[in-house]
């Protein structure tokens, strides 16, 4: 390909939130042209979506951030989320990626037409031919509300997590949080002190560990402000706590690791839980780590308050008045707080992908979602992911993990863009051979081992994550294998 044609290179990337605008700035270093179709009428995908009431982000700010854009204003050590938002707002306005995303164009169809070229359709309509397209649409968007029989029926307002109501004033009312993961262990403390009552529907307790989230003081911002050198230390220091450490302790790489987890989550509730009878419906069967950790201080004393309740008994239905358990009570409530969580197979979908030969991705993937390392299909050419299938997933940074892959789909992107190859997909023996070794090495990580059910499993009863160590990951998706991909 000349440069001219360079020139006329166009990537669409599917969705403008965390690994979105992450990606338009590496193709933009990379000399590469680019139209962000966002479905929503604002940036910043989940921390978009997400605003219910103590919602900070588990992972401390200074990892959860770019590699490329360090903040030192972060207020606290787990920055609240408007915060977060604000943060992914502010870098692609200042990088000057908002004016290359399209608010309020949701992606319908993207159909690989030959000669390496996609058409992309959104809400807005036909939006032409494409050289690659990035879907980066992110893992937590599909929001679940479980199939309670008479759910339609309560009287009074429900909403789930992901879509708060802010005009539902809580206070004085009898509120239900239904779930126990990270979204409702941080919307009960943040409530408890303004409803007259909240109950808390637990199908399986969780093991939480016990860590503060401290202001940071103005002197800390001014240090991280006049010596930028401090950040960078202290997102290396966190990124080896988190990526190298606690991730190798789930995938059994680190045993020591795994039992002083166990250790400190059961500390935490004899510390931190008087009643001996709670304290035994609030303990898991299961191994910690197996789902993912809650990072917590609080929730602990606000589920002892004394108009906090813990229901352990079943949901068995959900009345006009309220909701009915097992034990044959009906708890009385005027909201209902859906905390059930999300999809994490919904991947680009509603999207349709009609790849190769008229194959759709929907129909590829309908047992189970199988990718090459993560960012690639076969038959589906010059289409890549980043949060794809068997992307690492657990307690680190989604948007390390995101630049991973980023910085690789960037490099596979420009091979196309320089004009060394019209198409680029791997090829079907080496996507199968993956995942063969995926399949072998998931057995030993605690997610499987560990006794729990979680979101990580497909329908299949498979967990769909990364099952070696971080450093793995990233020494995987360093360089790209050419002789793994059928290129022409
Ligand atoms: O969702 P979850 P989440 N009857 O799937 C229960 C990220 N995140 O929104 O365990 C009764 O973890 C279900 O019960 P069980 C983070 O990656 C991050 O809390 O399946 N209960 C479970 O307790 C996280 O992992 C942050 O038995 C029902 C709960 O609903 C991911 O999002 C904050 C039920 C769902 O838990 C998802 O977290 C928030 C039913 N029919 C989220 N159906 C931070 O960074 C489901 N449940 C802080």
């Amino acid at each position: 390909m000349t440069s001219a044609n360079k020139a006329s290179f166009r990537v669409a990337v599917i969705g403008a939130g965390a690994s979105g605008i992450a990606t338009a700035v590496y193709l933009q270093r990379a000399g590469v042209a680019f139209t962000i179709f966002e479905r929503a009428g604002d940036v910043g995908g989940t921390w978009r979506d997400n605003t219910y009431p103590g919602l900070s982000c588990d992972v401390p700010s200074h990892l959860y951030r770019y590699s490329f854009a360090p903040n030192a204003e972060w207020s606290h050590e787990y920055s609240p989320a408007a915060e977060i938002h604000a943060y992914f707002r502010g870098v692609a306005e200042r990088l000057g990626i908002i004016d290359k995303v399209r608010l309020s164009s949701e992606v319908t169809r993207a159909e690989f037409v030959g000669d390496g070229m996609w058409r992309i359709t959104t809400t807005q309509g036909d939006e032409g031919l494409f050289n690659a397209v990035i879907a980066a649409t992110g893992v937590l968007h599909k929001l679940v509300l479980p199939d309670i029989e008479g759910r339609d029926s309560f009287a009074g307002t429900f909403f789930h997590s992901s879509r708060w109501n802010h005009e539902v004033s809580l206070a004085n009312k009898r509120v239900g949080i239904i779930g126990t993961g990270s979204t409702a262990t941080q919307i009960l403390p943040a409530i408890v002190d303004e409803v007259a009552s909240v109950s808390l529907f637990q199908r399986t307790p969780q093991w939480i560990v016990n860590v503060p989230n401290n202001p940071f003081p103005e002197e800390k911002k001014r240090a991280f402000r006049d010596e930028p050198q401090k950040m960078a230390e202290l997102y290396d220091h966190l990124n080896n706590l988190f990526n190298q450490r606690f991730a190798a302790s789930l995938v059994g790489e680190n045993d020591a690791g795994l039992a002083e987890m166990a250790r400190a989550c059961r500390q935490n509730l004899e510390d931190n839980v008087h009643d001996p009878d709670l304290r035994r419906r609030l303990t898991p069967s299961y191994q910690a780590g197996c789902k993912r950790l809650i990072v917590s201080d609080k929730f602990y004393p606000a589920i002892q308050r004394p108009n906090a309740h813990l229901v352990d008994a079943k949901i068995t239905q959900i009345e006009p008045a309220g909701i009915r358990t097992a034990d044959g009570l009906l708890h009385e409530l005027d909201v209902i707080v859906y905390a059930t969580g999300f999809d994490p197979f919904a991947f680009f979908r509603p999207a349709v992908i009609v790849g190769r030969d008229g194959v759709s991705l929907n129909e590829r993937w309908k047992e189970s979602c199988q990718a090459y390392r993560s960012v690639a299909v076969p038959g589906f050419p010059n289409l890549f992911f980043i949060g794809g299938p068997n992307s690492p997933i657990g307690n680190f940074s989604f948007l390390r993990t995101a630049e991973v892959q980023i910085g690789y789909v960037t490099r596979l992107v420009e091979m196309l863009a320089d004009g060394m190859h019209r198409e680029i997909e791997p090829t079907q023996e080496a996507t199968e051979s993956f995942n063969a070794e995926v399949e072998q090495a998931i057995k030993h990580t605690v997610w499987v081992t560990g006794g729990c059910t979680s979101w990580y499993f497909d329908k299949q009863g498979k967990v769909v994550s990364w099952p070696w160590s971080y450093g793995r990951f990233e020494a995987d998706l360093k360089q790209p294998r050419m002789e793994e991909f059928k290129a022409a």
